[in-house]
This record gives C-alpha cells, structure tokens and sequence, in this order.
C-alpha cells in the first residue's frame, strides 16, 4: 500500500496546535485546581522556625521592612510568602484562594491561605484559622499576627504526628479587618457554592491571643441570648479547651461566641464554632487582675489597633500557652469529632 505524505509544514503546524493547546490547558488548570479560584503555590521551603514566638519576631521583622500588613499591600504578601515558606518546610502544599474587598472609594484584590494535613477524612474535616491581615498603620503583632504564629506553629507540630481520622485544614485569611470579614465570608460562599458545607465538622478562630495584659477567654456556647443561634456541637468545643485549661488549672473566662471576627461566617452556615481571645481595648477587671495577673482597670491590650501594636505589646507566657491549646485541641478534634451526634456539655463552666 502507498502513504501518503504529509507535508512537513502541516506536520509543524500540527505540533505547535498541539503545544499551544496543551499550554493553554496546563494555565486552566493551574488556576482552578479543585475549582473555586484556588491556586497552588509552588513554594521554596526555608529554614523552619519552630515556635510561635519566632514566628512573631519575623512578622515584626517585615513590619519594619513594609510599613504593615493590610490586606492588598506587600507587607501582606510578604508575611504570606512567609506563612507559605515556613508551611512547604513542614511538608504542606497551600493554596490561594483570591477574592476581592469593596471599600466605598477602591477594590482590594487578596487571598486567603490555606493548608490541611494529609490522609484524614476529607469529608469530615477540622478547620482552623487566623487572620494573617492587619489595620493599616499599624505592625499589628498581638491583632492578629498572634494568631498567625499560634496557628502556624501548630501545623508545624501536627505534620510532625500521625495523621488523625479527621482532616484538619488550616486557614490565614486575607481580610478580616474590613466590613464582612471579606475571606471567611468568601470561603463559606465558595464551600456553600460547592455543596461542600457539610464536609466541615468545626471551626476554630483565633485573633488576638497574646495581648499584653492578657485573659485567658473562650467564645461562650452556653450563650443562649445572642441574635444568632449557637450552632450545635460548639459546646462540645469549648469543652476541649475547658478541659484542657483545667488540667494545666489554668483559669479561664468566656468572651462572647460570636463576636465579630472570622468565626461569624460559619457559625451563621450552622457550623459548630469555638475560639481563644485573651483581650483587646476593654479593661481588665479587678477579678480578673486576680485570675491572670496583671494590671485591673487597665485595658488588656492598650495599643489595639494603634501603630504600638508591636512584638514588645504581647505577653510571649499567653502566646505559649495559646498555641498549647490549639494544638491540643487540633490533635484531639482530628482523633474524633463531628461524625456521631454531639451532647451537650454537663460539667462545670466558669464566669
Ligand atoms: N474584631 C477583632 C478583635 C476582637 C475584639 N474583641 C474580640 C473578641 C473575640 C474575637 C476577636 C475580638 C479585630 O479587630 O480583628
Ligand atoms: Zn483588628
Ligand atoms: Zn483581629
């Protein structure tokens, strides 16, 4: 039988079709792994640092070097590379996931950062997260780079244990600081979007957890007269950081469950939430004087949201203690929560 011959023009054209189209589709798929505007970083890892404090130290670093870290600026992106640096080091691959914020005279675009462990139930999973943003103006180290460094801090350790039942899946988000928590608010959106709510079990916020005249608080689930429901499961929460502060007979208070902050969005999505505070502007009572230390009738973090907001505003004992917490309370919830009905509590709770 005689071939026919292609001409080898039509033969080169063909090929670069092919790598045109091949290119193309590599880029699609790039920007939407997993869909809903997620982007894997390829990041380089670097040299780990291996405790919350240190964390904070490096945040203060690049304060310095950018002024602060509100959402859209370079001081944000640079502590993001950071937060994605140190995360590569400890063996976890991150995501962007983009959103834009709407102020009345601009549109900010940012991302949220997120990482989980490997190997555990994808859809029965712990989530975590910090705001990594600030206030402009300010380096903000106690609100939230605390929360940041805690939560950091605590994905090191955990990619260091065998991975539990649960998936625990860390989140930075991008903009709390403006009106609508804009990151949280998104990812729930996204997850909502995807009929993918119901693989989330908890949720765990914490923002300010260092503050320099510090209360050991944790978002109250007993609330019963807030406008929003406490969604099941929060009390069951809470109680992992009660009982972990009574093992250490380390006193706690409470703090209202649904304050403004990241934790809103799910809690309003019926998602079990619970949280670590230990203060902002208000003034530290004199019974809580005696319970923690510390200066009564003074505030508990007196350079909230002001330029003073630096690494000698935090009290490094309450970051410690903190991040303990959180990790206990991530290594526990990832054994077991969120896959049989939850009870309510029945102990003893403070305030
Ligand atoms: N909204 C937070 C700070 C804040 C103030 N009080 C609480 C209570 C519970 C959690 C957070 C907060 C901010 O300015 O980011
Ligand atoms: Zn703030
Ligand atoms: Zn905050």
């Amino acid at each position: 039988m005689r071939r026919r011959r292609i001409p080898r023009t039509l033969l080169a054209i063909g090929a670069l079709g092919i790598v045109a189209l091949l290119t193309v589709l590599i880029l699609l798929a790039r920007d939407r792994p997993g869909g809903s505007g997620m982007r894997t970083e390829e990041v380089a890892p670097r040299a780990q640092v291996t405790s919350a404090y240190g964390h904070l130290e490096e945040f203060q670093a690049l304060a310095d070097e950018h002024g602060d870290r509100a959402a859209g600026t370079s001081g944000h992106e640079a502590a993001a590379e950071y937060v994605e640096g140190q995360l590569a080091s400890a063996g976890y691959e991150t995501t962007r996931q983009y959103f834009t914020v709407e102020t009345w005279d601009e549109e900010i675009e940012t991302f949220s950062i997120l990482a989980e462990t490997k190997g555990g139930n994808e859809d029965n999973v712990i989530m975590l997260g910090a705001h990594l943003d600030g206030v402009p103006g300010s380096p903000a180290i106690n609100d939230n780079a605390s929360g940041a460094a805690a939560l950091l801090e605590v994905a090191r350790r955990l990619a260091q244990e065998d991975a539990g039942e649960n998936t625990v899946r860390f989140a930075w988000w991008g903009a709390e600081e403006y009106r609508g928590f804009p990151g949280s608010s998104h990812y729930v959106e996204e997850l909502d979007e995807d009929d993918e709510l119901e693989t989330i079990a908890a949720y765990l916020n914490f923002d300010m957890v260092a503050s320099p005249n510090a209360v050991v608080a944790l978002y109250d689930a007993r609330d019963d007269d807030s406008r929003l429901n406490v969604p099941d499961g929060s009390l069951d929460l809470m109680e992992v950081f009660t009982d972990y502060f009574d093992s250490r007979d380390q006193p706690w208070i409470t703090t209202s469950w649904n304050y403004e902050s990241d934790q809103v969005a799910f809690a309003e999505a019926d998602i079990p939430v619970a949280g670590l505070f230990s203060g902002s502007n208000e003034r530290k009572s004199s019974r809580e004087a005696r319970l923690f230390g510390g200066e009564g009738g003074a505030p508990r973090d007196p350079n909230y949201h002001q330029p003073g907001d630096d690494l000698d505003n935090v009290d490094p004992d309450t970051l410690d203690l903190m991040t303990d917490a959180i990790a206990h309370a991530a290594t526990r919830l990832a054994q077991d929560f969120g896959t049989q009905d939850s009870g309510a509590l029945d102990g003893d709770t403070q305030d």
